[in-house]
């Protein structure tokens, strides 16, 4: 999973970026280049199967971060979305809009007052013209094929790209349109800026910490309840927090009232958003956490492992994690009957610890 973290130039991204990085690799280190890092996603459960089944290795699920740099302003004073951002976002699950609330001279803000909703108004405002002008010119080309020649993809295209002009000619970003699954796989080789998930992460600083209420009804107010996810947090100070012992850590952040970090809330909302959960494998060789959609079937999650195991299925055999750590073993799982053979129809709970039997 990939996500990328947007937004103007200095609201705080590669301050965030950092501070990702530093809370998913306590122990051992993650890859990270300049601008990508692979974190490791923090995960109590497995740390507890780890030191149960004392295993060679242990697997955190990862998330990909893109730290995305900020968009620059045109002449025109409008955001510029350039074809190194486009390439950039391309593949990612989901953008975080990381949008400045903490107010600093010594930083320049590129609209020069501090406004988040105004700024995620810029952003949501150049992302629909770029997708606009896409539908503009792929609906062009579109009906020009079509009065030449017969073409089964483009006669699936056309309503798709119609039904998709309508709705952001209304002003109105792609990810509220409702698409069916057959519609999603028509346009699916095309980047749409709006249809991607998006969430709001809110930059504030100790004097900006209790505005949180006033925008969230600000954004509720301007763009529709509910438009957006927000979580907010504090990028600078989580990142001076992250080079302190943790013990000196815990006293700031009790002071400064956070009861969880940036990247467990990144993470808490993003598998929200997304909805995502976990299944975890266990062994002697290696314990390891892996992330799948919710109602994922037995089968698919075996697929997520390895093909073979997709194809060659035979049963999963499933036991939850609250069962096992209540049991503490496989054995005493299956004397209470909380140990079960689930056939490839089996819909995944999250924290379910999975054996596929494959031939
Ligand atoms: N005073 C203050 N400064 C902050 C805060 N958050 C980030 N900064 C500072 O703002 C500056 C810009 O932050 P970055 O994280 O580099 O911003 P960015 O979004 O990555 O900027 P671009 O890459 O240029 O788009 C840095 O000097 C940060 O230390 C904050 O809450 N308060
Ligand atoms: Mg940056």
């Amino acid at each position: 999973m990939q996500i990328g973290l947007v937004g103007i130039q200095n609201s705080g991204k590669t301050t965030l970026f950092q501070t990702m990085i530093h809370g998913g690799n306590s122990g051992e280190a993650g890859k990270s280049e300049q601008n990508r890092a692979v974190i490791k996603i923090p995960d109590t459960r497995l740390d507890k199967l780890s030191a149960i089944f004392n295993p060679k290795k242990q697997v955190n699920a990862v998330l990909e971060v893109l730290d995305i740099p900020g968009l620059p302003l045109s002449d025109d004073g409008k955001l510029k979305i350039t074809s190194d951002f486009l390439a950039k976002v391309k593949n990612t699950d989901a953008l975080i809009h990381i949008v400045r609330q903490f107010a600093d001279d010594s930083i320049p803000h590129p609209n020069v007052s501090i406004d988040p909703v105004r700024d995620i108004e810029f952003l949501e405002t150049e992302f629909l013209l770029s997708d606009m002008s896409l539908i503009e010119k792929r609906l062009e080309k579109i009906e020009k094929d079509l009065l030449k020649q017969k073409n089964d993809q483009l006669t699936r295209e056309l309503p798709v790209f119609k039904k998709m002009q309508a709705h952001t000619e209304q002003e109105k970003p792609l990810r509220t349109l409702v698409l069916d699954e057959n519609e999603r796989k028509v346009i699916s080789g095309y980047q749409f800026l709006t249809l991607k998930p998006l969430i709001i992460g809110l930059n504030l600083d100790e004097n900006s910490k209790d505005l949180v209420d006033k925008f969230i009804s600000d954004v509720d107010n301007k763009f529709g309840k509910d438009a957006f996810v927000v979580f907010p947090f504090f990028a600078r100070f989580e990142y001076e927090l992250s080079q302190l012992s943790d013990e000196e850590a815990e006293m700031f952040k009790s002071d400064f009232g956070i009861t969880e970090s940036a990247l467990d809330k990144i993470l808490r909302t993003i598998y929200a958003l997304l909805g995502l959960q976990s299944f975890l494998t266990v062994g002697e060789d290696e314990c390891r956490a892996w992330t799948i959609k919710k109602n994922m079937t037995a089968q698919d999650a075996a697929g997520v492992i390895h093909t073979d195991f997709y194809n060659k299925f035979i049963r999963a055999e499933v036991v939850g994690y609250d069962d096992f750590m209540n049991y503490g073993s496989m054995a005493k799982c299956k004397d209470a009957g909380a140990w079960r053979l689930e056939g490839k129809e089996y819909i995944c709970k999250d924290g379910d610890i999975l054996n596929i039997r494959h031939s």
